[in-house]
């Protein structure tokens, strides 16, 4: 296994948008349990290949506090959505920053899991916004995108000020 590097906020490599998954197989299992080390290594609740700068859709999640229920989501498509909630966010590629933002209460989710099997889940809470967090990757969008101009405009500022003082 091998724990790979997240690509960090403002890279352009993350609003790359991710293709399907032609054949789930070898290298895409491995590069799923990669992911998965990655995730619990940093630790973060969910990854996405975009964030390890793959351009597929693929996307683990574990929200369990133990790290035993890996969840493998692979060309994830959003059958139907409905409700609202609001909850404060973070991104393993954007470290340090958490922020309010709106989403669907309520979603149903198809994909295939590591094995190439097809499955429909419905999800709500955390959960449903993890997998709409995780699924916005895939499409190029990190979650700060959805602040205003302004907030967006002062992140960028602090992170580079962070970066300095890091050197
Ligand atoms: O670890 C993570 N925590 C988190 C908290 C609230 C909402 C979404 C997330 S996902 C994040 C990991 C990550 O960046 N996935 O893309
Ligand atoms: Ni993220």
């Amino acid at each position: 296994m091998a724990i790979l590097q997240i690509l960090q906020y403002p890279d352009e490599r993350l609003h790359t948008v991710a293709k399907k998954v032609v054949e789930v197989n070898e290298v895409t299992r491995k590069l799923v349990r990669d992911m998965a080390e990655t995730m619990y290594a940093a630790p973060g609740v969910g990854l996405a290949a975009t964030q390890v700068d793959v351009h597929e859709r693929i996307i683990v999640l574990d929200i369990s506090e133990t790290h035993d229920n890996l969840m493998v989501f692979i060309n994830p498509e959003i059958l139907s959505a409905s409700g609202e909630q609001a909850g404060e966010e973070g991104c393993l590629s954007v470290p340090g920053i958490y922020e309010t933002v709106r989403r669907s209460g309520k979603i149903k989710v198809k994909a295939l899991d590591e094995t190439g099997e097809f499955f429909t889940m419905e999800a709500e809470g955390f959960l449903a916004v993890c997998i709409q967090h995780e699924m916005d990757h895939l499409q190029g969008k990190v979650f700060v995108e959805y602040l205003s101009q302004l907030k967006q405009t002062r992140l960028r500022a602090k992170l580079k000020k962070r970066r300095r003082e890091a050197l």
